[in-house]
Parts: structure tokens; C-alpha cells; sequence
């Protein structure tokens, strides 16, 4: 991570556990918002064509969330994308070699540095990134997602897409914590435990909400909360795209696989299937990034299989 401006140890992917081994993940710290203005001044991140870039890794579900609200809203040429290097190594997200288009840069922790040269914490993706100002506008996704799915449709997101309807937020904000903790989060909390009391904790909160989604879905419904995409759906397809592909292995999330879900498995091939899901789902990306974790897989040894996964 970065202390003070400076890249200080070899990357590690837990920083923070609490007492009991509980991993613990840090708090985004750019917080900006596109088009909101403070008072009478107008906005400090206008909505502008071109004028920010999104840096994500495909392996993440956090950045592919995002990916997937630039898509859904139709918001490819609006907003460019820079895609980092699937493995992890020792300075943490590296550019291709090709280089990176606004930066001089090999790692992701001199954007950070960039925006702030005394910044302390991790360097993650997603992050948006001004290019006027040169500074990170925002790197927490969930944010991201809710920011994307409106603050572009003056200027070409698709105003049809709304993934946040008023008759619907409150059964958003009231599941989203809950998947977020128990599955989105959840899945790391039991790959990254370092106790077993951490771990069992975590697995059993994983099929819970497994199992509390499969029977949202058992009246029929195309998505979780009907027959319209929400956020929510966006907020659990990430993680169902990657459950067999990473977390049934590598963070020994295995009571089962998602075979044992028809619904939600029904379910996530047709999220998969809407205009420009699928190319947000890089199968390779995803098992290579993952098992690149020496913490938790030391060979590096990328498995064959499954053969039976979200986007086969
Ligand atoms: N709160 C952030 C978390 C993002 C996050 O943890 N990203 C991971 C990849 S899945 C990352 O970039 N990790 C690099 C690191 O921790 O050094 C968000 O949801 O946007």
C-alpha cells in the first residue's frame, strides 16, 4: 500500500484484520460526485464527454459493477476505460506494456500519487479519474454505479435505464447492505479470514444469502425485485459470475456450487445476456487475477477448470 506518497511493501491482500482474524477492508477516500455542485458554484466535476476515464481491473468485482452501469447506460464513448494487468504483483495493479494513455505510468499507485502525493491506502480499482484536473474524482463503486446510472444523462446516457427507480429505492437500500456484507463481501471475508472462527462466519453468511436469493426468485420474476434490472441485480451478478470461477476454490466458499441454485443460475445467464453484459466477464481474467494471490495460492497455479460457470 501507499504511506505518505510512498509504495512501502510488497503487496499483500489483507492489511486489516480485526481480533478475532476478520478481514477488514478499508474505506474509499475520494468521494467526488459528477455534476454536484456546492452551493451556488457550479459543479466541480461537470459532466463532460471525454473529460474522465474509469480504471478497472477485469478480475474485480467492484470495478465490473461499474463496467457494467457504463454499459447498461450506453456510456462507452462518453467514458474511456483503462483495463490493468489480470495478475497482481508485488506494486499491485500494473498498466499493459503498452502504456497508459493520460499517464507516464506502470502502476495504478501513481494515479493515486498523481491525485495525491501524500495519499495513505491502498491503490484500487475502479477509480475515475479527471483528466482536467488530475485527480481521482471518486474510487468507491458503490458510489460509481449510483452516480453513472444518472449524472451522464444530459449528454447521452440513456435516461430509459434506470437502475434506481423512486418506487424502488427503498427495497434497494434495504438489501443492498445485506448482499454486501454477506455475499459481495462476503466471499472475501471467508477467502481472506485468517481464523477459522473468521472464515465460518463468513461461509455461512454466503449461502445464507445464496438461499435467501434463490427464493426471491421462485414466483418467476426476470429480476430480483421484478421485471425491471435494478441496481441490486448489477450488485449480485458480479459475484455470481465469479463464484465458481474463484470463490468456490480459492476462497473455499464450497458448501456448493452454483448448480445447486437453478433459479439464480437461470437468473444470471440472462443478466449475462443483456446488450454489453457478457463483455464485461472475462473468464480468463478473472481465474488468472484471482489465483494470482500468492497470499492464498503460493505455486500460482492457475486451475483448468470449471467447466460449468456463469459464462460458459
Ligand atoms: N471500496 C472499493 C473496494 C475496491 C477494491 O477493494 N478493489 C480491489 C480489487 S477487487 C483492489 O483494487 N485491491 C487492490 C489492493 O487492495 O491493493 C470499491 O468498492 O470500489
Amino acid at each position: 500500500m501507499l504511506i505518505n506518497g510512498q509504495w512501502t511493501e510488497r503487496w499483500q491482500p489483507v492489511q486489516a484484520a480485526d481480533d478475532r482474524g476478520r478481514f477488514v477492508r478499508q474505506r474509499s477516500s475520494f468521494r467526488g460526485w459528477i455534476g454536484r455542485a456546492e452551493g451556488d458554484a457550479p459543479p466541480r466535476f461537470p459532466a463532460t464527454r471525454g473529460r474522465y476515464r474509469l480504471y478497472v481491473a477485469l478480475v474485480c468485482p467492484w470495478a465490473s459493477r461499474v463496467l457494467m452501469v457504463r454499459a447498461l447506460k450506453g456510456l462507452e464513448d462518453i467514458i474511456p476505460v483503462t483495463v490493468v494487468e489480470p495478475r497482481i504483483d508485488d506494486q499491485g495493479w500494473r498498466f499493459c506494456p503498452s502504456g497508459e494513455p493520460e499517464l507516464d505510468a506502470r502502476y495504478l499507485h501513481q494515479l493515486y500519487t498523481r491525485a495525491d502525493p501524500r495519499y495513505t491506502g491502498r491503490a484500487t480499482v475502479p477509480a475515475l479519474w479527471d483528466r482536467e484536473t488530475r485527480t481521482i474524482v471518486n474510487n468507491e463503486s458503490a458510489d460509481l454505479i449510483r452516480m453513472l446510472g444518472r449524472a451522464f444523462d444530459g449528454i447521452g446516457g440513456d435516461p430509459r435505464v434506470d437502475l434506481y427507480p423512486e418506487a424502488l429505492r427503498a427495497e434497494i437500500d434495504r438489501l443492498a447492505p445485506r448482499v454486501y456484507s454477506r455475499l459481495n463481501n462476503g466471499v472475501y471475508r471467508a477467502g481472506f479470514a485468517s481464523t477459522q472462527l473468521a472464515y465460518e462466519e463468513a461461509v455461512t453468511d454466503v449461502f445464507a444469502e445464496l438461499d435467501a436469493l434463490e427464493r426471491m426468485l421462485e414466483d418467476g420474476r426476470r429480476f430480483l425485485l421484478g421485471e425491471r434490472l435494478t441496481e441490486l441485480d448489477v450488485r449480485v451478478f458480479v459475484t455470481l459470475a465469479r463464484f465458481d470461477l474463484a470463490y468456490v476454490g480459492l476462497f473455499r466458499c464450497n458448501l456448493r456450487t452454483l448448480a445447486a441454485y437453478p433459479r439464480l443460475r437461470g437468473y444470471a445467464g440472462r443478466v449475462l445476456e443483456l446488450p454489453g453484459i457478457r463483455a464485461t466477464v472475462d473468464v480468463e481474467h478473472i481465474k488468472r487475477g484471482y489465483y494470482s494471490i500468492r497470499a492464498l495460492n503460493p505455486s500460482g497455479i492457475v486451475p483448468a477448470g470449471p467447466a460449468e460457470h456463469v459464462a460458459a
